[in-house]
């Protein structure tokens, strides 16, 4: 079996111009600059600058939504503030699942406090 391998070494990078923090590298592509890149709880896990306080949980462990990795600014307007039961969400939840008689916060906070969508 003949397997051609294209000519860039994919593990021995050595990015001219990234900075690259030690010990934190992770899996983090080294040809992204580093303002769209967002770094997780988990320094092997990493997101898109966009991504960071966007109401969705795209670390997996609500890092990027949530102290202390994450300062987020408090829920928006059609927001509502409670820990979350949903894995996609994680310190706020869409105003659009409260009063809907099925339970998104894990204080119940949807169904009984929040005022509706
Ligand atoms: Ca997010």
């Amino acid at each position: 079996m003949n397997k051609i391998f294209p000519q860039g070494d994919v593990n021995g990078i050595a990015a001219a111009g990234t900075k690259a923090l030690p010990g934190e590298e992770g899996d983090v592509p080294q040809s992204l600059p580093s303002f769209l890149v967002a770094r997780c709880g988990d320094p092997a896990a990493w997101i898109y600058s966009d991504q960071k306080c966007d109401g969705t949980n795209n670390c997996g462990d609500c890092s990027d939504e949530l102290s202390p990795v994450t300062a987020c600014p408090p829920c928006g307007p059609g927001w509502w503030r409670c820990p979350s039961t949903f894995f996609r969400y994680c310190g706020c939840i869409p105003r659009s699942l409260c009063r809907d008689h099925v339970q998104h916060c894990s204080d119940w906070s949807d169904e009984y406090a929040c005022p509706g969508p």
